[in-house]
């Protein structure tokens, strides 16, 4: 509701403001708006962008049964489609895990992110939700009471000042939410893997009926599908090189390379899409919480892509904070607010470990024979992969972990 407009600042409310338009924050939205409460969601981006970003593809069986609880994953159910087996390359051979029939029997569904993001918002502006894209939250104040307050900058550059009861950071690693945190009132737990990825979105059907992690002497190559016509590939990349400082064809020769296609087939090859160039880096921010400000998705916590937990931590930290907002507005109960970040933090310390865990898996340290520690560290990567090639309690744990949030 506006309260009052000035010339230059315009004063609006709502008992939820929601920062960020990403899984986390939509389905936050979603399942605030369907409980009758009264919500914004903030969006930096165009509408366009948003729908379009391409980034996770595959969602775990919990994301799955959280959308289906509350009717969203129609799409996914439609277009999306079950996987459950990856594939190692190494010098010693290769070798599948399906890991959809082993642990706990849980599959991924491979579905882009911005189509999910895309019927995520359909459904929220269905419902009658309030979005503002190009609206970009400057900073969160007066989160020491208990009226706190967003700025933003409107698409025509005005600056609006919204007052709510509680605000949702759910606008990832940069946003105004980590920003607006009073220096000590949480604390930051940052780490770098020290490993740089090109994350490549190529138009070319899958190569492989798997995710494919190759490990070589080069350095980790991935695959992963994401539709019929578009495969993600990763190349682990010199810090600091360029995204673009390799041709196309170099990069599917080194894709080949690494992934020994002379040996189990050859790549599908087309024109890459996209190009970007990220750190192997994570960091958890705890408690998720100062006082009325609240932190999920990317925002509370970022991951390594190497295990695939972003997106779905994101959805699932979104319906707990979502259940502790509806109770706390509709019945004046704050236990659950009390314990959101308790909860969540066990899921992301378990998804760190997990992703850190891969981390170690996939990446053979540089220079090994100039270096003794390196090498020990190559060996015990490949002892951990021959547990994982041939324990079938390894495998089962393995399994688990990875389907798992
Ligand atoms: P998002 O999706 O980044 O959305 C945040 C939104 O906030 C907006 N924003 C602001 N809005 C207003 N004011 C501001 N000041 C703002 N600052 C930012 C942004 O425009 C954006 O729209 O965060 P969210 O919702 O927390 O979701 C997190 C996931 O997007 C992320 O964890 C995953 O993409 C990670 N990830 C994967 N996760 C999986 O679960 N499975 C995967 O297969 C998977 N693959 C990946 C990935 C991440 C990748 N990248 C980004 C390196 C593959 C890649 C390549």
């Amino acid at each position: 509701m506006t309260e009052s407009n000035t010339s230059r600042t315009l004063r609006e409310s709502a008992d939820v403001v929601v920062l960020g338009a990403g899984p986390a924050g939509l389905v936050l939205g979603i399942l605030l708006h369907t409980a009758g409460i009264d919500c914004v969601i903030l969006e930096r981006a165009s509408r366009t962008h948003v729908q379009t970003r391409a980034r996770a593809g595959f969602l775990a069986p919990t994301t799955v049964r959280i959308l289906d609880r509350h009717g969203l994953a129609d799409g996914l159910h439609r277009h999306g489609r079950r996987h459950g087996t990856c594939e190692f390359r190494t010098e010693d051979g290769r070798f599948r895990l399906d890991y959809g029939a082993l642990g706990h029997g849980g599959q991924h569904h491979v579905y882009p992110q911005q189509h999910l993001v895309t019927d995520l918002l359909n459904h929220y502006l269905g419902l009658g939700g309030r979005i503002r894209f190009r609206t970009e939250a400057l900073g969160v104040h007066d989160t020491d009471g208990t009226r706190p307050s967003v700025t933003a900058c409107e698409p025509d550059g005005r600056s609006t000042r919204w007052t709510a009861r509680y605000v949702a950071g759910c606008d990832g690693r940069y946003g105004a939410a980590r920003r607006s945190l009073p220096p000590g009132s949480v604390r930051h737990h940052a780490y770098d893997h020290g490993v740089t990825w090109l994350g490549l979105l190529a138009e070319a059907p899958a190569s492989l009926d798997a995710v494919g992690y190759a490990i070589h002497d080069h350095g980790f190559a991935g695959h992963m599908a994401r539709t019929p016509e578009v495969t993600r590939y990763y190349l682990q990349w010199e810090r600091g090189t360029p995204a673009d400082a390799w041709p196309e064809q170099r990069i599917w020769d080194e894709l080949d390379v690494r992934m020994r296609a002379a040996e189990h087939g050859p790549l599908r090859r087309g024109r890459l899409l996209e190009r970007g160039v990220f750190d192997l880096a994570c960091d958890v921010v705890e408690p998720l919480r100062h006082g009325p400000l609240f932190l999920a998705g990317d925002a509370a916590s970022l991951l390594a892509p190497a295990a695939a937990k972003g997106a779905n931590l994101a959805v699932l930290e979104a319906e707990i904070l979502a259940e502790a907002l509806a109770d706390a507005l509709t019945r004046g109960d704050t236990a659950g607010l009390d314990t959101y970040s308790d909860r969540c933090l066990e899921h992301i310390w378990r998804a760190q470990e997990f992703t850190g865990w891969m981390t170690r898996l996939l990446h053979a340290p540089p220079d090994r024979d100039q270096d003794a520690g390196s090498f020990f560290h190559a060996a015990l990567r490949r002892s951990r992969l021959a547990s994982l090639r041939t324990s079938r309690i390894h495998q089962d744990w393995f399994a688990e972990n990875y389907v798992g949030v």
